[in-house]
């Protein structure tokens, strides 16, 4: 078996994830590496799945009629096992596939890693992320147990939200998004887009999960476990809209595009290192 590739971070990689999600020169504790509070957005620990070589093989092992273009990410959960988020780091991912359920002509995979420092052998991330996979045939089986709040259904409250915001994503932005780690042709280019079935390349589903983590972060203050599920797709150039509904220290939120009324992120929350933060 070929060994897994360390992933290897430093400021880079932190000013453009960070810049990716939105950033901007006023908010230096993203941009300047020099600034005190120097800090890298939290979702910054999925990464791992997109910088590994392994990751990536093992659908094709689990699954019958597999093609990757049919794929779409379905739920991602984060657990960050360090806080704050080391702003550099060598790390090690171990991967495993978590469940597999065949829906109709769908199969649905969940895949989970976990993430030390190579260095001192310290827990940092754990993932679980669920590819939602179209035409396509696996064996329905439970390989690990799921984390608890990966797997809560965290509905929307019939209530006005605590908080609601709007992000403009430009129409460039899976162009520079894309350079932080997820290089899927399915963001950037309209022909690999038509054949997925889309009139134009989808932004990552990581994007807009990042976005609205990042507008999370700056109301709640930081968090260090995040479930979100993509129940729509959103395109470069739309409005996002976040809202959000604080419970202790959990913030169930969802994220809707304007222009079409859609919702994009449902069944989400993230969960405050304090519940005594902001609000
Ligand atoms: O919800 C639909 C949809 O389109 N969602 C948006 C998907 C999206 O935009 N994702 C982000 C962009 S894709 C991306 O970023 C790819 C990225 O580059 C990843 C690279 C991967 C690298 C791999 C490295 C490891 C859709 C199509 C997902 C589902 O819609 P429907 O077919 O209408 O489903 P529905 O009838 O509502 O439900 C059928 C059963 O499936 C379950 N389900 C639905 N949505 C799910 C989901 N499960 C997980 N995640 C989702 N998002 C439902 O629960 C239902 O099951 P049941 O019958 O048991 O209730």
């Amino acid at each position: 078996d070929e060994e897994e590739p360390l992933f290897v971070y430093g400021d880079r990689e932190v000013i453009l994830y960070n810049i990716g999600l939105g950033a901007t020169s006023k908010e230096l504790k993203y941009v300047y590496e020099n600034d005190q509070d120097f800090q890298v957005i939290p979702t910054f620990g999925h990464l791992v799945t997109f910088n590994s070589i392994k990751s990536q093989l093992s659908f094709s092992k689990l699954l019958r009629n597999f093609n990757p273009i049919l794929l779409l990410h379905g739920e991602h959960y984060i657990k960050l096992e360090k806080f704050p988020v080391p702003t550099a780091a060598k790390v090690k991912t171990v991967f495993t596939p978590l469940q597999v359920t065949q829906k109709g002509t769908n199969t649905i995979v969940v895949h989970g890693s976990k993430s030390v420092d190579a260095d001192t052998g310290e827990p940092l991330f754990t993932n679980e992320g669920t590819f939602f996979i179209r035409k396509c045939e696996g064996d329905t089986k439970v390989y690990h147990e799921r984390r608890t709040f990966a797997t809560l259904p965290f509905n929307a409250p019939n209530a006005v939200p605590d908080f609601i915001t709007e992000v403009k994503i430009s129409e460039d932005k899976a162009s520079l998004y894309r350079l932080s780690g997820d290089r899927n042709p399915l963001h950037i280019d309209p022909t690999f887009a038509a054949v997925a079935n889309y009139d134009k390349p989808i932004l990552h589903g990581m994007c807009t999960y990042g976005l609205s983590a990042k507008a999370l972060l700056d109301k709640f203050g930081p968090f260090n476990e995040i479930k979100a599920r993509f129940t729509g797709v959103v395109f470069p150039g739309e409005t996002i809209r976040v809202l959000a509904w604080k419970q202790g220290d959990t913030v169930i939120f969802q994220t809707h595009v304007v222009e079409r009324g859609t919702i994009a992120i449902n069944n989400a929350a993230i969960k405050l290192i304090s519940d005594k933060a902001n609000l």
